[in-house]
């Protein structure tokens, strides 16, 4: 009993939320990097209103330095290394190797960054794992073509991912194409860079967004096998069940349609084609997805080898519309009372991982792979320098627990765990420095103060025995 030998144990972090150095060495902009902290952050993030210049003077961009890990791997790193990591999972940025997406050569110095990321990695036997877009579109793509609704785009990623997976076929052998897929239909600015014209069918534009990205996902898929039959290439998604809020098959039928969203996605990664409810779907509403035989072939040929995601909390639905709502990662829920919120309204619910487990793999019979997990809060150092996150321990603990029950109790095949933002990096959601993940305190605060210097935190040495004992040490 217990997790296998070779399992990965490591910690998640994604390039446009900690690398910074966001005009450095030619790297081009993002569409990430045009969104300031604060209330315009959400509104952007929804796609309502257009993207504008960047405006330093009267805007704070908290990731155009981030934690500059671009100018601290080496001792980020080595960090992670002393916590015992087996896998770190990272992004490449796509504005670093084009910078504006459509250019006939990439920027060597882009690569070249990763090249030694990839190498620091190696040196301490750390497995790269690389997810090919973390939420980062090039702004120009955004602005001319208008990023991922436009079937172009398919054209310019599968060009930047043929550079990527032939220049690192040596060095990454684990390969995520989408981060958080499903985030194409909730937020789509943030997951496809879209940004709505009054006259939109915003609905439809979502899915055929969608339908580009998971048919550049299946490409990449095909790219990555043929460059190096040994790579094994996820699928990610923001995951987490949703449960009815009673009995009420009214309330059912609801969890099970907020289920198939996210499920919409991993039917056609892992299965190679669209489920019946999502045709029905399209039919109903008349979406013109524009979807041809060529591509049917390529998403039947081209599937994930596993299936990775995000795991924060689960969720409710029901269909009183009275019920207290709460926030949640991308997607808004009915309080469930039978659960504690985080300060930012956050479910939390280890048993709902195991649950989650057992559903993606009762449904496709596929590795799993939780590549985010985690505890937003806001940590102090004490006048000693010293950082206890008991919290955030026991946060962590309570779902080892859950997913080690779901391999031993249930048989669940998973190869891996990295908890999200293993160093402090810039919260997606809101920006602030202040949500905090990390088992490494760095001194910055919401407003872009600080040394950048980083700190071990409590968890990191409670982090550090999980590893050594294969999970068996929990204390
Ligand atoms: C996921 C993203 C991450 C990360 C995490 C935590 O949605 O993949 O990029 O940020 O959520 O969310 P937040 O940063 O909003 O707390």
């Amino acid at each position: 009993m217990g997790l296998e030998k070779d399992f990965l144990w490591g910690g998640a972090t994604a390039a446009n939320q900690c690398e910074g150095a966001w005009n450095v060495d030619g790297r081009g902009v993002s569409s990430m990097d045009t969104i300031p902290v604060g209330e315009k952050r959400q509104l952007l993030g929804t796609g309502e209103y257009p993207v504008n210049e960047i405006d330093p003077v009267n805007e704070y961009y908290a990731n155009h330095e981030a934690i500059d890990f671009y100018h601290h791997y080496k001792e980020d790193i080595a960090m992670f290394a002393e916590m015992g990591f087996k896998v770190f999972r990272m992004s490449i940025a796509w504005t670093r190797i084009f910078p504006n997406g459509d250019e006939e050569t990439p920027n060597e110095l882009g690569l070249q960054f990763y090249d030694n990321v990839f190498d620091e990695c190696r040196k301490y036997n750390i497995e790269p794992l690389v997810t090919l877009c973390h939420f980062d579109a090039p702004i120009h793509l955004v602005k001319t073509i208008g990023s991922w609704q436009n079937r172009k785009m398919v054209e310019y990623f599968v060009k930047y991912c043929l550079v990527v997976l032939e220049r690192y076929k040596d060095k990454v052998k684990y390969w995520i194409t989408f981060n958080e897929i499903n985030m194409t239909v909730h937020f789509p600015f943030v997951g496809a860079g879209v940004i709505y014209e009054a006259q939109d069918n915003r609905e439809e534009i979502k899915y055929v967004a969608a339908h580009h990205q998971l048919l550049a996902s299946a490409l990449a898929t095909k790219i990555a096998h043929e460059v190096n039959p040994e790579n094994k290439v996820g699928c990610m998604l923001a995951g987490g069940c949703t449960y009815p809020y009673s009995c009420n098959p009214q309330d059912i039928w609801k969890a099970m349609g907020k289920e198939r969203e996210g499920f919409f996605f991993t039917d056609v990664q892992v299965r190679g084609e669209y489920p019946q409810y999502a045709q029905k779907l399209f039919e109903r509403n008349h979406f013109n997805i524009g979807i041809t035989n060529e591509d049917i072939k390529i998403l039947k040929e081209n599937t994930a080898d596993f299936i990775s995601f995000s795991y924060y909390q689960s969720r409710c639905a029901g269909v009183d519309q009275s019920l207290e709502t709460t926030e949640g990662n991308i997607i808004r829920s009915l309080r469930n009372p039978y659960l504690y919120t985080t300060e930012w309204g956050w479910q939390v619910d280890p048993m709902g991982l195991r649950i989650t487990l057992n559903n993606l793999y009762d449904r496709y019979q596929k590795p799993l792979f939780i590549v985010e997990n985690g505890l937003g809060a806001k940590d102090t150092v004490d006048e000693n320098g010293q950082i206890d996150d008991q919290y955030r321990i026991d946060y962590l603990r309570d779902h080892i627990k859950a997913f080690k029950d779901a391999v031993e109790l249930d048989g669940i095949k998973l190869l891996g765990y990295t908890p999200w933002g293993c160093i402090d990096l810039i919260s997606a959601g809101t920006g602030q420095m202040s949500k905090r993940y990390g088992f490494i305190y760095v001194d910055k605060d919401d407003n872009g103060q600080g040394t950048l210097k980083r700190m071990k935190k409590k968890s990191f040495y409670w982090y550090q025995k999980v590893i050594a004992s294969n999970g068996e040490n929990l204390d």
